[in-house]
Parts: structure tokens; sequence; C-alpha cells
């Protein structure tokens, strides 16, 4: 009973600047003088403080926010968060000279964090991803995507994606995951790609969906992984089972990764730095979000930058995302891949903070449940000791969050 009542109360979050990212909203959607009022983990109100309605004020917890910035609770869309090990060896070759390509051709890349992953348990996986995952949370990060990708076959798949959504019953924090089947070759398949994308689209596929493991399904396309023929089965076969697809698609080369994304109404298309008008135009018709990886980008010092002004040309919505991943992306912050996203690709303050909040959630296909400060959607919020909402790109290294909310609490 008295926690029916707890329930039925407001709590309320005043004297606060929110930054809602409202659907249709100038800029940022600034409130000067905001509130907002939350039951039941979900947002009831959230507007100019002398607006909320009287029957939410009565009786509701209230918490005076002293002229702090609200957001919404930051998303990152696109993680390998859950893997065994590192491969700091590998960046100490590329330092030496070799690129990602040659480092993945001579045995290391993908395959090395596979066969760790093979050797670890589901409680070991899950005991090296909480630091990453914590890591996250402390910058206000309230839901994360997680793929699987480093077991490649069904008993690891499924132990990757296991220990991902585990993650969620030991934070306050909302998992969603994709299955990444089709990653790379593992060594059993001797060289027999087509044979093991039979394998990810038929059985595997199966296994997972049936067990109820993945939200979406991706793929790796491009000359080291697979061809858009291989991902085209994969597509099929998630696409048949109800499930949505996003794609790793033009981050080395160009194989029209994007244009095969939209062409199966893809949640994203991730990477994107080989893309071209062709494939930006099919995105935007497609409302495939592009999701942009800076941190892959810096780390094996790619040149080729995403073309994000054919993306605004063509309106197609960005995101932007760690890409955390033991290879390409040992990136656990989204307050830098904000920074990296303005200072290496000339995103603008507003493109970034809505490509980890309401683009994110696009990107997930989350855009209901989260990513603005609207009414209806998870009270999820990061509270913030800024002065401006351009502070959170501007800084390196540096943490502001004040208070970080999920789901009301
Ligand atoms: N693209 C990437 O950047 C990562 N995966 C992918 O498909 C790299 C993953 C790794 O090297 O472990
Ligand atoms: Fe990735």
């Amino acid at each position: 009973m008295a926690e029916e009542q707890s329930a039925a109360l407001a709590k309320v979050w005043r004297n606060a600047r929110l930054a809602t990212l409202a659907e249709g909203s100038a800029g940022l959607g600034v409130v000067e003088k905001g509130a907002i009022a939350a039951r039941g983990g979900r947002i009831v109100f959230a507007g100019p403080e002398a607006e909320i309605p009287s029957d939410l004020r009565k009786g509701a917890e209230t918490i005076d926010c002293q002229g702090r910035w609200i957001t919404p609770g930051l998303i990152d869309c696109h993680t390998h968060l859950v893997h065994a090990g590192n491969r700091a060896n590998e960046f100490e070759m590329r330092l030496a000279g070799a690129t990602y390509e040659e480092v993945a051709r001579a045995g290391g890349g993908i395959v090395s964090s596979v066969k760790a992953l093979r050797a670890a348990s589901e409680a070991e996986l899950v005991a090296q991803t909480l630091p990453r995952l914590d890591a996250l949370i402390a910058e206000g990060v309230t839901t994360v995507e997680v793929k699987s990708g480093y077991g490649l076959d069904h008993a690891n798949e499924a132990k990757s994606l296991r220990a991902a959504r585990q993650l969620a019953e030991l934070r306050p924090v909302t998992v969603r995951t994709t299955f990444l089947g089709a990653h790379a070759l593992p060594p059993e398949a001797n060289g027999d790609k087509d044979a093991y994308i039979g394998l990810v689209a038929g059985e595997m596929l199966d296994k997972i969906a049936a067990e109820g493991l993945a939200d979406a399904v991706d793929g790796f396309c491009e000359g080291i992984a697979f061809s858009p023929e291989q991902m085209a089965k994969v597509f099929d076969a998630a696409t048949a089972r109800g499930l949505p697809v996003k794609l790793h698609a033009d981050q080395l080369s160009n194989l029209g990764g994007a244009a095969l994304a939209a062409s199966y109404g893809a949640l994203s298309a991730d990477h994107l730095e080989y893309t071209d008008q062709a494939g930006a135009a099919a995105m935007a018709r497609a409302g495939t979000v592009a999701v942009i990886l800076p941190g892959a980008f810096y780390f094996i010092r790619e040149t080729k930058k995403p073309p994000v002004d054919l993306f605004r040309k063509h309106g197609v919505k960005m995101a932007i995302a760690t890409d955390n991943n033991p290879g390409t992306s040992p990136l656990t912050s989204l307050l830098l891949t904000m920074n990296m996203a303005a200072t290496l690709f000339a995103m603008t303050v507003d493109e970034c903070i809505a490509g980890v909040t309401r683009e994110a959630a696009r990107a997930l296909g989350l855009q209901a449940e989260s990513g603005t400060l609207e009414a209806g959607k998870w009270a999820d919020l990061a509270i913030w000791n800024i002065e401006s909402p351009a502070e959170l790109v501007y800084r390196m290294g540096f943490n502001p969050l004040h208070a970080r909310i999920w789901r009301g609490k």
C-alpha cells in the first residue's frame, strides 16, 4: 500500500535548465527555469517549472537542481563491451608500423579476441566487462547496446549475449543486445566464408532467436570480413525472424554497405568512412541512422572521414558511439567520443549531444522510450555541473556529471 502510494506520487526535479532534445524542437530544445516530473519511472512532465500541473506537485518529492543542466541520460548505441582480455600487444605492433588489416591477416585481430572469449566463463566475462560498463555509467550513460561477435559459434555467442543481459541485472542501466555472428571467420571454418555464413544465417540465428537473446542482428561487411552478398543472406534470415538489422558498413573500403543496410530498412549503418552519395541517399530514404564512430577512426589512424556533409545534405540522422572494443576502439568515454566527433569531423555541439541521446535512441529503435526529455519516455536523466551544454563536448578527460537518474531513480 505504502509502495503503491509512493508510486503514485511524482518526483520533481526543479530549478533546472533543460536540454530536452524534444523531437522537432530547434537546437537542443532548451528550457530555462525548467522542471521534470516523473512517476512510475516515466517522465510525466518536462517543461517550464511554472507550468507543472498542480496535481503533480502535490506531495511530490522535490529535488532542487540549483540551476544545473539536465540532459537525457546518454545512450551508447554501438559497443562490443563484452570481450575478454585486451590487445595492447597489437597496439604496439601497429605503433611499430603494421596496419590493422595486416595484424588481422597475420592471425591477430578479432580472432585473437575470439580465443580469449571462448576460454572465459560467462561469470568471468561479466566480471571483466563491469569496469568498462561502470566507466560509461559514471559519465551519465543510461542505455548501452552490446554486441556479440567474439564467440563465432552458437555456444559462445549465446554466452556473450547472456553476459550482456546480466549486466542489466547488476547495474541500473538498459542493455540492448545485438547478435554479430557475422563479425569474422572462426578458425574452424578453414577459410570457407560461405559455409560459415550458412551457419550464422541458419542454425545459429535460429537458436539465438528462439532463446530471445538478441534485439537486433549486425554484421561486418568488409574485405577482411564478409561481402554484401553474404551479409544479405544474414539479413534475409534476420528479417524472416522479425529481427531488425544494422551493419558495420564502409569502414575500410566502399563495398556499398550503407546502401545494402538501407535496402533492408536497417536501424543503422555504422562507421561509414567510405560511404558515397548513393549510400547516403539510400540511408535517408530508408530512415537508417548513420552511427559515427570516431574512436575507431582515431585509434587506427584512419584518414578518410565519414561524409557528415552528405548526411546533413540528405537529412540522414547521425548518432555517435564509442564502438568500445579491444581491437580498434578501447574507449569507454562517451564524453570524449563527442569531443572527437566535433574535433575530427566538425560535427556541431548540437549534433554531438543529439548523437548520444535522441539519435542514439533512434539507432536502437528506442525513440518511443528514451533519448529525449518528453512525457511518456523513461525518466533517464543526466544532471551536469556545467554552465553551457557546449562544455560536454569541449572538455577532454573531465567528467562534470552531478547525478544520473535511471527510470526515475
Ligand atoms: N569493426 C571494428 O572496428 C571492430 N569490429 C568491426 O567490425 C573491430 C573489432 C576488433 O578488432 O576486435
Ligand atoms: Fe563495431
